[in-house]
């Protein structure tokens, strides 16, 4: 059984491990990103909300992003276990996913940080707009998501290491080599 969070700043590469790795663990991806992406697609009122958030760098507010992953983590494929991929990104969503699997009798057995340079990460999310056009990995846009990180989400980093649970893993070099030390540092 597996329930592990893997954290970054925006264009760590997280969502591109997050799916080696789960498929790896035999576990479902949880990407809080790829569900909201899927709405604003979609143009149900959640996508509606949360679009409005994402294309300016900022966080989607706690009590949608809280609900979304209380509800996809009671499904029946997360029983075994799961990835959090972009989730938690705040401490009171530290303290709500601790009491969501409090209420299953479980806890996370391991938090994963990939740590990028600064640099690299702009790098990598302007490639990326300049081959996909996602709205919110414009300059401007992509200096807002990471001023975001570093104020709301790097503190989070404390608090997972203090509870014993916090692998820092590099995440330079090439997708296949940090895929190798993700599963090193799972034991996998
Ligand atoms: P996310 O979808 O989580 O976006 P992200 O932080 O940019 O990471 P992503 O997974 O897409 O990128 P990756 O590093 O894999 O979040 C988007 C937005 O959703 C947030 O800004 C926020 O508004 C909202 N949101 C999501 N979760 C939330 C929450 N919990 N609370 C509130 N709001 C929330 O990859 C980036 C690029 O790097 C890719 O092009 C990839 O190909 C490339 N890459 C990856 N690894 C590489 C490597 N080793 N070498 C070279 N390139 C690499």
């Amino acid at each position: 059984m597996s329930r592990v969070v893997l954290m970054g700043p925006p264009g760590a590469g997280k969502g591109t491990q997050a799916v080696v790795v789960a498929a790896r663990l035999g576990i479902p991806h949880v990407s809080t990103g790829d569900i909201f992406r899927a709405n604003v697609t979609e143009g149900t009122p959640l996508g509606i909300e949360a679009k409005r958030y994402m294309d300016a760098g900022e966080y989607v507010p706690d009590s949608i992003t809280n609900a979304m992953v209380r509800d996809r983590i009671a499904q029946p494929d997360a029983e075994p276990g799961f990835l959090l991929d972009g989730y938690p990104r705040t401490v009171a969503q530290v303290d709500e996913l601790a009491g969501m699997l409090a209420e299953h009798g479980t806890a996370l057995d391991h938090v994963i940080e990939l740590t990028v340079d600064v640099d690299e990460v702009v790098g990598r999310l302007l490639k990326r707009a300049a081959e996909q056009g996602r709205s919110d990995d414009t300059e401007d846009v992509v200096r807002r998501r990471l001023e975001v990180y570093f104020e709301q989400t790097a503190p989070l980093t404390a608090i997972y290491a203090q509870q014993g649970l916090l692998v820092q893993v590099d995440g330079m070099g090439s997708v296949q080599d940090v895929t190798a030390r993700v599963l090193a540092a799972l034991g996998a």
